[in-house]
């Protein structure tokens, strides 16, 4: 609050919007977990075109990592547990990890 010389008083309020931090969701190369199925998880569940997953897919195979998508940190945390649970059921021992950015 603060006094100006006309005699009017003003009150200042800082409005604080915060962006939320934002995570990269990073796959992680094996020798196991079959390129068509890391394909059709990038499609459905990182909602990637066929194009781009394959991209994905291939910089991960040629690289050793790659980022599927970035995300607030719950969805990017919800995304891991669906691939994760997805891969185990089919068997794979796929492996991600999630950054923040
Ligand atoms: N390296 C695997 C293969 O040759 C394919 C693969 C790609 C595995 C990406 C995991 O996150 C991964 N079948």
């Amino acid at each position: 609050m603060s006094h100006r010389e006309d005699g009017d008083v003003v009150t200042k309020k800082k409005i604080k919007v915060k962006k939320p931090r934002r995570y990269k969701v990073i796959f992680l190369n094996d020798d196991y977990t079959p390129m068509d199925f890391v394909v059709r998880v990038l499609e459905s569940v990182f909602h990637r075109s066929v194009a781009e997953s394959a991209e994905i897919m291939l910089r991960v195979h040629n690289n050793g990592a790659g980022i599927a998508g970035v995300y607030t940190k719950e969805v990017a945390e919800t995304k891991v547990e669906q691939t994760l649970k997805w891969a185990r059921q089919e068997g794979h021992p796929l492996a991600l990890t999630i950054e923040p950015e």
